[in-house]
C-alpha cells in the first residue's frame, strides 16, 4: 500500500500511456498494479529505466480476453481505481484483425465492467476508460464531448462501444466510470508504427521516409499531460466524460518539416499525389516519399478537439506544445542511435 493508501490497476501497463500513468500514480504513493498479456517476445521496454524495481509497482499477467483473469485480478488487487488502457490501438491495423480489435477493445471492456459488478466493487472502485477522438470520425472540427460520433474504422467503432457500455454501466449500476476521449497524444515512448514516432526515428537516423496521407491532420498533443488528465477524472465528485485536447491540429506534412528542422533540415515539396516527394532543400536528396501501402481503406482527415471542459471542470491544460514534442521525440531518437534509451523516468 502506498502513502496515499491508493490502490491502482492499470491494464495495456507495457504500452505508451500505461508506462507514463504508472510512474504518475507511483509520485504520488499509490500502489500500481499492472496488467499485460502474454508476449513471446520483450514487451517490458517501455516499463525498464526504473519503473519494473520500484517498490509499489506489481506486474501480473492479465488479459482483456479472458474474463475469470479480470476476475481474479480485481479480487486479488482490490483496486481504488482501475485506468483501462489495454487495447489493440493501432487503427490501420484494425482493418486487418477487426474481429480482435472488437474482442479486446469493446468485449474486454465490457468484461472488465462486468468483472467490477459481479464482485459488487462498484462502491469502491473507480473505473477510467481510454475512449478516442477516432470515434468522431469525419465530424467537422472542432469536436468536442457533444459531437455526434461518426466511426470510420473497425478500431472506432469497437472504442465507440466501449464508450456506451461505460456509460451504460454508469447509469444503470452506478460505477464511477468515466469516458476520457482522448486525441492523439505521442511521445518517445509511442510505438514505432505510429507516424509521428516514424518520422522522429528517420530524421534522427538521416535516413528517408516513406509515408501515406501526408494532408491528414491531428491534434498532437503529449502523453504525459493527457495521463494526468485521466487521473484528474477519477478524483471529481461524480463520474463525467471529457475531451482531452490541445486545441491546435497539425497535418502530417507539418510534423515531417517540424522534425526536420529540429534536425536543422529544410524540406521543400514537389510533385503531387503519389508523386509528391518531400527534398533537403540544400543538397537535393529526397527525404519522403509517398507509399500507397499507408492509405487506410477509410481516412479520418482532420481531428481538433475543444479541451474546454476539462479546462473548466478539471483544471486541466497542457504543458507541452506541438514544437516541444517534436523536439523531445527527435532529440529522444538521436539519444537511442548512440545507445541511450527512452526513459519514463527521464526529467520532465
Ligand atoms: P499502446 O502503446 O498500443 O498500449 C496498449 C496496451 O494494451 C499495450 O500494453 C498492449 O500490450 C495492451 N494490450 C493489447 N491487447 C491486450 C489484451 N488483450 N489485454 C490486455 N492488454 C492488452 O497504446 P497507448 O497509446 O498507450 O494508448 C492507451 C489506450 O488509450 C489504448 O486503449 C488506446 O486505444 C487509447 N487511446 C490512445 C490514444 C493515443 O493517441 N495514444 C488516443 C486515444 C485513445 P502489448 O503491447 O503487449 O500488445
Ligand atoms: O499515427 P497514426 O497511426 O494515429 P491515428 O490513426 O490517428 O490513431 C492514434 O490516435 C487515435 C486518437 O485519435 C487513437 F485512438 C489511436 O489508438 C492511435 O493512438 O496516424 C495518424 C495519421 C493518419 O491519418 C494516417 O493515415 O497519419 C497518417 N499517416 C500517414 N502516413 C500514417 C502514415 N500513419 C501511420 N501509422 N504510418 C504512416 O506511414
Amino acid at each position: 500500500m502506498g502513502v496515499t493508501g491508493k490502490v491502482a490497476l492499470i491494464t495495456g501497463v507495457t504500452g505508451q500511456d500505461g508506462a507514463y500513468l504508472a510512474r504518475f500514480l507511483l509520485d504520488r504513493g499509490y500502489a500500481v498494479h499492472g496488467l499485460r498479456p502474454y508476449a513471446a517476445t520483450d514487451d517490458c521496454e517501455r516499463l525498464r529505466g526504473g519503473l519494473l524495481d520500484r517498490p509499489g509497482f506489481h506486474l501480473h499477467h492479465g488479459d482483456l480476453a479472458d474474463s475469470g483473469n479480470l476476475i481474479r485480478m480485481l479480487q486479488a488487487t482490490k483496486p481504488d481505481e482501475i485506468y483501462n488502457l489495454g487495447a489493440q490501438s493501432h487503427v490501420a491495423v484494425s482493418f486487418d484483425v477487426p474481429e480482435q480489435t472488437a474482442d479486446v477493445n469493446a468485449l474486454g471492456t465490457l468484461r472488465l465492467l462486468e468483472a467490477i459488478r459481479a464482485l459488487n466493487m462498484q462502491d469502491k472502485a473507480r473505473f477510467y476508460q481510454a475512449s478516442s477522438s477516432e470515434m468522431f470520425g469525419n465530424a467537422p472540427a472542432p469536436q468536442d464531448e457533444n459531437t455526434p460520433f461518426s466511426p470510420c474504422s473497425p478500431y472506432a467503432a469497437a472504442k465507440l462501444y466501449a464508450y456506451w457500455i461505460t456509460r451504460t454501466y454508469r447509469q444503470a449500476y452506478g460505477v464511477f466510470a468515466c469516458n476520457g476521449i482522448l486525441f492523439n497524444h505521442e511521445s518517445p515512448l509511442r510505438g514505432a508504427e505510429f507516424v509521428t514516432r516514424k518520422i522522429a526515428r528517420a530524421v534522427a537516423r538521416g535516413e528517408s521516409l516513406a509515408l501515406g496521407n501526408l494532408d491528414a491532420c491531428r491534434d498532437w498533443g503529449h502523453a504525459r499531460d493527457y495521463v494526468r488528465g485521466m487521473w484528474m477524472m477519477l478524483q471529481q465528485d461524480a463520474p463525467d466524460d471529457f475531451v482531452l485536447a490541445t486545441g491546435k491540429n497539425h497535418s502530417v506534412r507539418d510534423f515531417v518539416v517540424a522534425a526536420f528542422a529540429h534536425a536543422g533540415t529544410t524540406v521543400t515539396w514537389s510533385g503531387d499525389g503519389l508523386a509528391e516527394k518531400g527534398i533537403c532543400a540544400r543538397s537535393g536528396k529526397t527525404l519522403v516519399t509517398v507509399d500507397p501501402r499507408f492509405f487506410r481503406p477509410a481516412e479520418l482527415h482532420s481531428l481538433r478537439g475543444n479541451p474546454a471542459k476539462a479546462r473548466e471542470r478539471l483544471g486541466w491544460v497542457p504543458e507541452h506544445t506541438f514544437e516541444t514534442l517534436v523536439a523531445e521525440m527527435v532529440d529522444a531518437e538521436a539519444d537511442l542511435m548512440r545507445g541511450g534509451r527512452h526513459d519514463v523516468l527521464a526529467a520532465e
